[in-house]
């Protein structure tokens, strides 16, 4: 039987999307971990159908750019229309614009988030929207990484996915946010399963010695070594204790003998 996470007793956090495309979803939020929380009522998620506040018979929601140029942009009196429509049920939730241009997205700004009542999310289309209304609706503008997606469903997706996941109650039981990649700053150590020998290759035997305190120090070192290799700038930003340069250290002493 699929686990359904329990109501963790408190009001559920409140996701909604402006957005063209509302079919898009829930999409990937209605299954797994997030979809499960949804149907335990830990989040909700609204969306805004932004054509319902377009202009004319045609529902006109966009127009040629000022100065010329290739696309249309969003116009700022509908997109305005439908920010304050949203706004009426959600007089407190953060409103953010997913863009390229914005603050890269990251898990402290998803610990954030999920610390809130919720997020309002405008996910635009064509060329992007008219930038008085980032003004006038006092948008944040949030990244969620350096390339061009064709609209912002998919940036609201995995923005609303990172935050349901540090929600409580939206992992199962014994399960925990705190040993994911970035829940201390670092990468996560390397996993394993069984089989224990695959392709000759054995998984690394303290993992199967049954001494959790070993267990733990072979991770941290693990994890401090991988960041060191791959994302030196995450160990920059963060910082390490006495223990931490001590066990990295030995890291670095392992790669050389091998
Ligand atoms: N777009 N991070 C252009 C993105 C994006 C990103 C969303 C494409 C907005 C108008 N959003 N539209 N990268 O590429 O958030």
């Amino acid at each position: 039987m699929p686990h359904v996470p329990k109501s963790n007793g408190r009001p559920p956090w409140r996701a909604t999307v402006l957005t063209l495309f509302p079919e898009m979803f829930p999409g990937p939020l209605g299954v797994s971990l997030a979809g499960q929380a949804l149907t335990a009522a830990i989040w909700t998620l609204r969306t805004v159908p932004i054509r319902d506040f377009g202009l004319g018979r045609h529902r006109t929601v966009d127009d040629a750019p000022a100065g010329g140029g290739a696309g249309m942009v969003m116009r700022a009196d509908v997109l305005a229309a439908a920010i304050d429509h949203a706004r009426e049920a959600e007089p407190q939730a953060p409103l953010l614009y997913l863009s390229p241009r914005g603050e890269r997205f990251d898990q402290a700004l998803a610990r954030e988030l999920s610390s809130g009542p919720g997020v309002l999310l405008v996910a635009g289309r064509f060329e992007g929207v008219d930038e008085r209304v980032i003004a006038a609706r006092s948008m944040r503008e949030v990244s969620i990484g350096d390339y061009v997606l064709s609209g912002g469903e998919l940036a609201a997706m995995v923005l609303i996915d990172a935050v349901v996941r540090q929600l409580p109650g939206a992992l199962g039981d014994g399960m925990s946010a705190g040993q994911d990649s970035f829940a201390n700053g670092l990468l996560e150590a390397p996993q394993y399963t069984r089989p224990e020998v695959y392709e000759g290759e054995a998984v690394p035997p303290v993992l199967v010695s049954g001494h959790h305190a070993k267990i733990e120090r072979w991770r941290l070192k693990a994890s401090l070594g991988r960041t060191w290799q791959r994302r030196p700038e995450l160990l920059e930003r963060r910082g390490l204790s006495d223990a931490e340069r001590a066990l990295l250290q030995e890291f670095k002493e392992e790669l050389k003998k091998d």
